[in-house]
């Protein structure tokens, strides 16, 4: 008995250090917002439907909890080149994110027949006046131009392969931390299991669609509303064509709402995503 108890306690002050001495887990949060055409829609859906021509704002948000700064020194976001134009490419100069972080540069590469943003971001201990503490911020907003053909499919995201940690540990993706504890110390990770990144929210999917254009002429307006109530109504009929795009919520039948989907659309007073995700 009495050699279980010394054993038993012999393996307690074994662990004991381990636990004293465990480095704190540092998380940070990643996640796109987008609007289509200056109006926010939610990410939660599987596609974001979009229009050819339509402009899309797509910012890159960093979140963290707790008093430490936990951010990328260097990313790579991937955009489907084939159905996306870049048209801009804006830093948060007003976030706090941006003050710690001076050092930067953004260049456009090319991979695998798709295109990617290099995204160096450089924070040093020294360019770091205060820590930041917890964030929940835009850093950049990329802004695209939808280009394509009817259910054509355009993706965003930050690449989990670009991820750096004790398993890829020639990833793209760095980490900085610095504990705030009244003083910055500077202390870093360069990698490691106590940097946990969630990646699962930065990734989004545009589905190009013409549904309520039934006059196919690039744009909702409301001569596209007003086929659409002369179809429902039997005044007139719709082509094969014109009978999938006249179906503007996508319930298999052409009526009154849909017209009604079509003015709204037309007048800006609702995106086809608010009609199609309810
Ligand atoms: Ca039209
Ligand atoms: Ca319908």
């Amino acid at each position: 008995m009495k050699r279980i108890i010394v054993a038993t306690l012999a393996i307690v002050l074994a662990v004991l250090p381990i636990i004293v001495t465990a480095q704190p887990r540092y998380e940070a949060n990643f996640s796109f917002k987008v609007s289509v055409n200056g109006k926010e829609v939610s990410t939660e859906n599987e596609h974001i439907y979009v229009y050819n021509s339509d402009v899309l704002d797509v910012s890159l948000n960093l979140k963290t909890n707790d008093d430490y700064y936990a951010g990328p020194l260097c990313t790579e976001i991937f955009f489907s080149e084939d159905y996306l134009t870049n048209n801009t490419f804006t830093w948060n100069t007003n976030g706090r994110f941006y003050k710690c972080c001076k050092t930067y540069s953004n260049y456009l590469l090319q991979k695998n027949n798709g295109a990617y943003f290099k995204v160096d971001m450089i924070p040093t201990s020294a360019d770091c006046s205060q820590a930041p503490n917890s964030l929940n911020e835009s850093l950049l907003t990329m802004q695209f131009t939808a280009k394509g053909k009817r259910d054509d499919i355009a993706q965003i995201n930050l690449d989990k392969n670009s991820v750096r940690n004790a398993d890829n540990p020639f990833g793209a993706m760095y980490l900085a931390c610095y504990t705030d504890n009244g003083n910055l110390n500077g202390e870093r990770y360069d990698f490691g299991d106590e940097i946990i990144l969630d990646l699962s929210k930065a990734k989004v999917k545009f589905k190009i669609t013409d549904a309520g254009d039934v006059n196919q002429d690039g744009r909702i307006s409301s001569s596209d509303a007003l086929k659409i109530v002369q179809f429902s109504a039997g005044i007139s009929s719709p082509d094969q064509q014109q009978k999938i795009i006249a179906d503007v919520n996508s319930n298999g039948k052409i009526n009154s709402s849909d017209g009604l989907a079509a003015m709204q659309i037309a007048t800006g007073m609702r995106t086809i995503n608010d009609i199609i995700n309810g």
